[in-house]
Formats: C-alpha cells, structure tokens, sequence
C-alpha cells in the first residue's frame, strides 16, 4: 500500500526527512587511526569472551576510510538525512585531560562536507556507547558526578567546530540501555553487576544504574543547556536525545497488568524523559525506589530538549509482578519495575519472530509509542532515530538470501505504513531514520546480525544493495514526486 498509494504518502509533512543511521564504534574502525584514544568499547571488545564471534570493532567496516564512497551510496537512495555519531575519543582521546584531536576534528568537518554537498543533513549524535577510556579509569565514567565537566567541554566543541553545519544533535543515544546494560545486567561496559544479576567482578544492579542515569542526564542537561546559551540562536539547531523505547501491550486487560505495562515504561523510558522534560522522575518509579533515585538540585532543567529521538524496534507484553507472584526471572525485580516480560500469550507470539531473539514484527507497536509519547508529552516533535530489521548469519546463509531481503522490505513497509497513521492522527513526527545503511559491527553479537540496507562482505568490505536499499530508493523517490506536484 506504500508504493503507489499516494494517500499514504500524502500524510508526511513535506519537509520530512528520511534517512539512514550508523554509529562511530559499529562503522568506523580505524581505531588507533590519526591519534585516536581508546574507549570503553575498543577495552570491552578485546577481552577474550565478551563479543559472541570473537571480534571487535577495530576495523568495523571502515567508514573511517570509506566515508565518501559510503555518502554515494546514501546518495544512491535519495534520502536527505544521514545519523551518525561523533568518536568522543577521536575528538578527545584522553578527555579534558588531553589535548584536542585536529585529525580527528577535520575527519568529520570532512564527512559534513560532503554529507552537505550532497543535500543530506547530518544527524550527529555526541555518544552513542563509545566514551573514553580514559574517563572509566579515572573516575569510574557514568558513575561519577565528574563526567559532566568532560561531556559539557566535549560538547562545546563539537558544537563550536560543526554547529554551523549541524541542524539535528542527540546528546545521547539510548542512555536507557547504557545505564541497564552498563550497570544492572553487565552485559556492555564498564561491566557491573551484583552476581545475582549476572557475573561481574563488582558493581551494585540495585543502585547503579541508577546512578549513571542521574549522571547521564544531568550531562544532557549541561549539554543543552550549552546550546542554548552560546550556539542556537546563531546557527538555528535542535537538540535531543534518542531513547530505546519498546512498547509494552498489556497481558491481559486487567488493571494489574495495564499498570504493569504503564510502569514498563516508566522504568524504561520516561525514567530519562520525565526528568528531561517535567523535571523529575515518574512518580511510580519513586514510590516504588524510594532512596534509591538521586534527586535534582532546585535548578534543574525542565524542557530540555527540542525533539524525542525514537529508537524502536520491537514490542513485548508486560504482565504485573506486583500484586501477583511472578516466576522468577528478568524484569521482575523491584529495581526493573516489578513486570514480566514476555513476548508470548496464550500460545501466540505478538508478532512474527525473527532470527533476532529480541525482535518481533508488531508494526502497531510505532504507532502506538508515537501516540503515546505524543499524548504523555504534548506533542513534542519526535525523530525516529532508529528502526530496522536484523538478520543472524545461518551455517548455510548465502549472499544472495541476505541481498533478497523481503523480510526487511515487509518489515519497513509495515512500520511505515502505521508510523504514517499515527502523524495522520496529528503526532508531530519530523523524521525516520532506518537502521542501518550498512550491515556492520553489531556489539556482543560481532558480525554476526546483519541490520544493513547494504550488504558488507566483511572480509573484502565490498557494499552491495539488498532489495532494501532499492526499496526504500523507489519510496523516497515516490515521496519526493508526490511532494512535487502538491
Ligand atoms: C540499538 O539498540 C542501537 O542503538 C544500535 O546501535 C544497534 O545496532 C541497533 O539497535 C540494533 O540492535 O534486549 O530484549 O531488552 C541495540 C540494543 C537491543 C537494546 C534491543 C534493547 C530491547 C529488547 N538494544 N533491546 S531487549
């Protein structure tokens, strides 16, 4: 119904972008290139057992060095925006504690460049995962108060070097994930967790990961707070931050189970959105945490940001924990928000699965986060910063069955098609950013999930479009004409 139905097409706004997303760990490589510091993720990666394929993401796909072939292929396609994120140890390779990196500066003043000569605005985010080393040894990254003094230098610069040319900056990407990830689970770095959560050498999941929140989004704060003072009334941007947001459907229609899907949520998401917008947590988090969450200072930032950044792939259905006993297992904590999360019921999946274990195809699942986020926080104009379909390596798996990727066509089609009626229903949704341009290094699974619209051979680096890539060039297209004769 996408393709030819005009009547669909006709509900994106006329100046909506469309685009593709990267990340600098997952592309670049080249990573002790031209004075790069180590981070975090290069230290994760090395260690034996960590990665699921045993690699890392020193030579990535090398869009380091591949860059302005890379800005063909998003030409290629057609679409007007391109997401990437900025090595903050390629600017920085030692923090505030070193001097600035020029070589890395003039890489990205030169992928700007040429994303601009092309039409295509850049979407920089400032991290996405990727910190210095340097700052985890130091002060412990996330967990100390210190890192807004290196966020807040680390983002006047960028915004100084490449604010002229940037319109869109997300300060992070999925500061949910990093915090849970980082500090709960243990399973990406810096690797904490108490050993009933998981197996690491040290860290406390009950009230880390809360503690790296707090941190994270007081360093958004610095950050936009910066833009605003110094740099958006010259040179006109918007700033936000991309949050991994997973709808939750309720189990069942009971009051219990609607909660339960409601806190899902607020634990998950609106932990980092309520305080970036309202200015303090969600009231179930605090009745149920208590001490646990950090309080704001009386001067916290409210409204602090331009646009929602949308990270969504996938939905589960939450089933309380609170009232009812739950077996034990992920999610059903105190500290998780006391709900079960599951993607089953009565037998049936809520959407087909994939050789993803996380991803299930639920398309309402967007229009039902973008109608949420719209009604919870009136209306703020919203980015899907990242959505797409993964495909696992299979002991048989061909290059031509990655290149005939129909299951990602159908995917993108059916997400679009009900992202369209969510912005036909009034959300002010601006943009949709597909993961990925490029198969790529995808974190402890390695090189073994493919998210690309083009397909990488990892050994030669040779790109190729899959069906996707010429799928979506034949939407864009469409689009572009529709816009043309209204
Ligand atoms: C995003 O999140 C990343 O921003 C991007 O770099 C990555 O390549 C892309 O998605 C594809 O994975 O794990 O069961 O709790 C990646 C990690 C995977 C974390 C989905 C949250 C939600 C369901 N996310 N996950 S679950």
């Amino acid at each position: 119904s996408i393709i030819g139905g005009n009547n669909s097409l006709s509900s994106f706004p006329r100046n909506f972008l469309f685009g593709t997303g990267s990340s600098s760990y997952q592309f670049e490589g080249a990573y002790l290139t031209d004075g790069k510091g180590l981070s975090n993720w290069d230290l994760f990666s090395h260690k034996p057992g960590n990665i699921a394929d045993g690699s890392n993401g020193d030579i990535a796909v090398d869009h380091y060095h591949l860059y302005l072939k890379d800005v063909e292929l998003m030409e290629y396609i057609g679409i007007n925006t391109y997401r990437f994120s900025i090595s903050w140890a390629r600017i920085l390779p030692k923090g505030r504690f070193g001097d600035v990196n020029i070589a890395g500066i003039r890489h990205y003043d030169k992928l700007i460049n040429a994303l601009i000569g092309k039409g295509i605005q850049p979407f920089v985010s400032l991290n996405h995962y990727d910190i210095p080393q340097e700052l985890e040894d130091r002060y412990g990254g996330w967990l100390s108060p210190q890192i807004k003094k290196d966020f807040a230098y680390y983002a006047s610069i960028c915004f100084k070097h490449y604010g002229d040319r940037v319109k869109y900056w997300v300060t992070f990407n999925e500061p949910n994930v990093v915090a849970i990830r980082g500090y709960r689970s243990g399973i990406y770095p810096p690797a904490r967790c108490s050993t009933s959560f998981g197996n690491c050498s040290s860290g406390d999941s009950e009230r880390e990961p809360f503690i790296a929140a707090h941190n994270m989004i007081l360093c958004h704060s610095a950050a936009v707070k910066l833009y605003r003072a110094k740099y958006q009334d010259k040179q006109k941007g918007n700033i936000g931050i991309a949050i991994n947001a997973v709808w939750y459907e309720p189990f069942s229609n009971s009051t219990e189970d609607k909660l339960a899907a409601q806190r899902a949520q607020s634990f998950y998401m609106n932990w980092f959105l309520d305080p970036i917008i309202f200015g303090k947590y969600p009231e179930e988090m605090k009745s149920i945490l208590g001490s646990l969450l950090p309080e704001f200072g009386y001067n916290h930032l409210k409204n602090g940001l331009d646009f929602i950044g949308i990270n969504h792939y996938t939905s589960f259905y939450a089933k309380d924990c609170l009232q009812s006993t739950c077996v034990q297992g992920p999610g059903i904590s105190k500290t998780e928000g006391y709900y079960l999360r599951t993607p089953v019921k009565n037998d049936i999946l809520i959407g087909e699965s994939t050789s993803v274990d996380w991803l299930y195809v639920y398309p309402q699942g967007i229009e039902k986060m973008v109608t949420y986020l719209k009604k919870r926080y009136n209306n703020t104009p919203m980015f899907i910063t990242e959505n797409g379909f993964g495909m696992m390596n299979q002991p048989d798996s061909s290059i031509s069955c990655f290149l005939n990727d129909n299951k990602r066509v159908d995917y993108m089609k059916s997400y679009l098609d009900a992202l369209m009626s969510a912005i036909r229903k009034g959300a002010d949704v601006r943009g949709y950013i597909a993961w990925s341009l490029l198969d790529n290094f995808e974190w402890l699974s390695g090189y073994t999930i493919r998210f690309g619209l083009y397909h990488v051979d990892f050994t030669t680096l040779k790109r190729t479009p899959k069906l996707s890539a010429e799928w979506y060039k034949r939407f864009i297209l469409n689009f572009t004409s529709f816009e043309a004769v209204t």
